[in-house]
């Protein structure tokens, strides 16, 4: 059944039965870092859930997860509010959905459009700030608004600077992950002691890193790259290539991949690049990141209620052709 064949009812009650399904799978991803299906399933129900929404505007409700950041912080872990939020990232699955998200940015803007171009790593995304130059304060995303402080926990890593190169007071934003070799290590030594194994490299990085003791965390190895600059007090840039350098002058560890796209063509080819070279990557990857490279333009394009409008991901098509399996009957 198409979309526009459903009533308004119909698409309501279904609407808030993708609601419950996605947030029970939501709840074991973010709360307990053990997912209960892969991400493109995930995914297209969340599509699903987008396609009625938008074909009925009003049966959208506030605690829809079109609506809002996934993520709620665990007890036991202090609190911190991000000032300026912490939001999520638009996805699209096709070649022809990225070049509609072109399309309509320079539709928008009416100027030519520079893209900066990065990989996605497969982690979580964290929050560092740094007074004078010292590591202060790191928590996770949260909500968005509300993160969990895991400054103890992100001292233990080594790619993460305790003191930067020049004094600066800064807040920047990036994605800690689990290389490929630690999480096999660790999931062997897990299943060799009894326990039950994670289930992808992103989980074990965020179970990880939402551990009371900070031993636990400091023994897995983790790594992170860092690629937003969020306060501009102490540092300039007006791309954010440059601003790619500039962390990685203050001493950031800085993925080095990421280039400078003119086109549509140029986007393509370093997708093709990734998509064929991604397993001899020390780290897993999920998609690119195609961001606005001027960053006066960023702010001029700001952000809808979850996601900014100068940002998009390309999701790779899972690895394994797996047979989707709807978990929900419909019934309506
Ligand atoms: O929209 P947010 O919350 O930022 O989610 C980002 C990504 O996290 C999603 O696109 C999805 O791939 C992934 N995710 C996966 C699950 C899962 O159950 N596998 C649950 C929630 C989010």
């Amino acid at each position: 059944k198409l979309v526009e064949d459903y009533t308004q009812s119909e698409a309501a009650s279904l609407a808030q039965q993708l609601r419950d399904q996605l947030a029970d799978y939501s709840q074991a991803y973010y709360t307990q870092d053990a997912p209960l299906v892969e991400d493109h399933v995930y995914d297209e129900l969340y599509r699903d859930l987008e396609q009625l929404e938008a074909a009925f505007p009003v049966i959208v409700t506030n605690d829809s997860p079109t609506q809002k950041v996934g993520g709620q912080v665990l007890p036991g872990f202090t609190k911190v509010t991000h000032e300026i939020p912490m939001l999520s990232m638009g996805d699209v699955f096709s070649e022809a959905e990225l070049a509609a998200f072109d399309q309509r940015l320079r539709k928008n803007t009416a100027t030519e459009i520079e893209y900066n171009v990065e990989l996605k790593i497969d982690g979580l995304a964290i929050d560092l700030i740094y007074e004078k130059g010292r590591f202060v304060r790191g928590a996770t995303r949260g909500n968005g608004t509300i993160g969990e402080d895991i400054t103890q926990n992100l001292k233990t890593i080594k790619a993460i600077p305790q003191k930067l190169t020049r004094p600066v007071s800064i807040e920047v934003r990036g994605e800690c992950y689990m290389p490929k070799a630690a999480f096999a290590d660790l999931n062997q030594k897990r299943e060799a002691e009894g326990q039950a194994p994670f289930a992808n490299p992103r989980n074990a990085a965020a179970g990880s890193l939402r551990q009371l003791d900070a031993k636990v965390a400091a023994a897995r190895q983790l790594s992170a790259f860092i690629y937003t600059i969020v306060t501009f007090d102490d540092v300039q840039a007006t791309t954010q290539s440059e601003a790619l350098h500039v962390l990685a002058e203050l001493g950031f560890n800085v993925n080095p991949t990421s280039v400078v796209c003119q086109n549509m063509a140029e986007v393509q080819a370093f997708i093709e690049q990734y998509q064929g070279t991604r397993n001899d990557l020390a780290y897993g990857i999920d998609g690119v990141v195609l961001k606005v490279n001027d960053l006066a333009l960023q702010r001029q394009l700001g952000n809808t209620v979850k996601v900014p409008r100068w940002e998009i991901a390309y999701k790779f098509p899972p690895e394994e052709a797996e047979t989707v399996i709807r978990e929900i009957e419909w019934t309506v």
